[in-house]
């Protein structure tokens, strides 16, 4: 799918350092009101959903929500989410997961370890981000996401158990432990309505829910055209180009660039 915007740069020159530096961008209040109300009803239309996975008790993902509510297909091609992606990634938007995250209204529930997002969906390059619209305030109370600022910088990290098999998670605590006793920690946290986003090695956690309010969180995980997949999860977004096109290239971290034969193609076999 070719989707040619006009994107207007979104980010100023000092948000585009910082993200860079640190790993990560808080936004506030990037969505209207009727934007947010419309996302929240979307969000609520799958609560069922949500509860028949377990939701009640523990942090629940659905994924490839943008096929489910339009609204959510809407808010993936948000000038915002469009305008900063093309600036931090570059012009050709490779959508790999839309989901939503809900922290379950139950008190110390719904804590996500210490991981990355990468070694989930490793590509041949690091150009590859979260973009996250907070559907309710969020704070480290109902569970905000809490970074270590530069761990992006450390590449790819073991999420392998002694066994080698994939677990999700950081499996060395030393490579996130000083920090932590250290307090190199920031708490993305923002009023409903903000748009936060993280490169996809940033080393991350979420805290569990400690209050009696939801706190849901729209993720757009979205790489770089020439960030070709290597292995890991695939999603029925897989598809979907939110800008430019898909170059049939992949850009390797050395520089090495190979052409590909054609896209992938998504035939309807991805149905959970
Ligand atoms: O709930 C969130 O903000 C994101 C959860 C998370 O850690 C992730 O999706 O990688």
């Amino acid at each position: 799918m070719t989707v040619r915007t006009a994107a207007q740069r979104y980010l100023s020159d000092a948000q585009v350092s910082s993200y860079h530096e640190n790993g990560y961008l808080v936004l506030p209040n990037v969505l209207t009101a009727p934007e947010l109300a419309g996302l929240r009803a979307a969000a609520d239309a799958l609560d069922e959903e949500r509860l028949r996975r377990g939701g009640a008790e523990r942090t629940v993902a659905i994924h490839d929500v943008i096929f489910m509510q339009e609204a959510f297909m809407e808010a993936a091609h948000h000038p915002a989410l469009i305008g900063a992606s093309v600036q931090l990634i570059g012009e050709n938007l490779h959508l790999i997961q839309a989901r939503v995250h809900w922290k379950p209204i139950a008190k110390g529930e719904g804590a996500v370890d210490w991981h990355q997002d990468y070694p989930f969906h490793p590509l041949t390059n690091y150009d590859v981000l979260a973009v996250t619209f907070l559907l309710d305030d969020t704070s480290v109370r109902n569970g905000a996401l809490q970074a270590i600022p530069g761990s992006h910088k450390r590449g790819p990290l073991n999420h392998h158990d002694t066994d080698g098999a994939f677990v999700g998670r950081c499996t060395n605590a030393d490579d996130y432990a000083a920090d932590v006793a250290n307090g190199n920690l920031f708490d993305l946290e923002g009023p409903a309505g903000s748009m936060t986003i993280h490169h996809a090695n940033l080393l991350h956690y979420t805290h569990p829910n400690n209050s009696d309010t939801p706190r849901r969180a729209l993720v757009y995980q979205i790489a770089a055209g020439d960030a070709a997949l290597l292995g890991g999860n695939f999603f029925k977004v897989w598809p979907v180009y939110l800008h430019g096109s898909d170059p049939l290239v992949a850009r390797f971290e050395d520089g090495t660039v190979r052409r590909l034969p054609q896209p992938f193609r998504n035939l309807g076999g991805l149905d959970q």
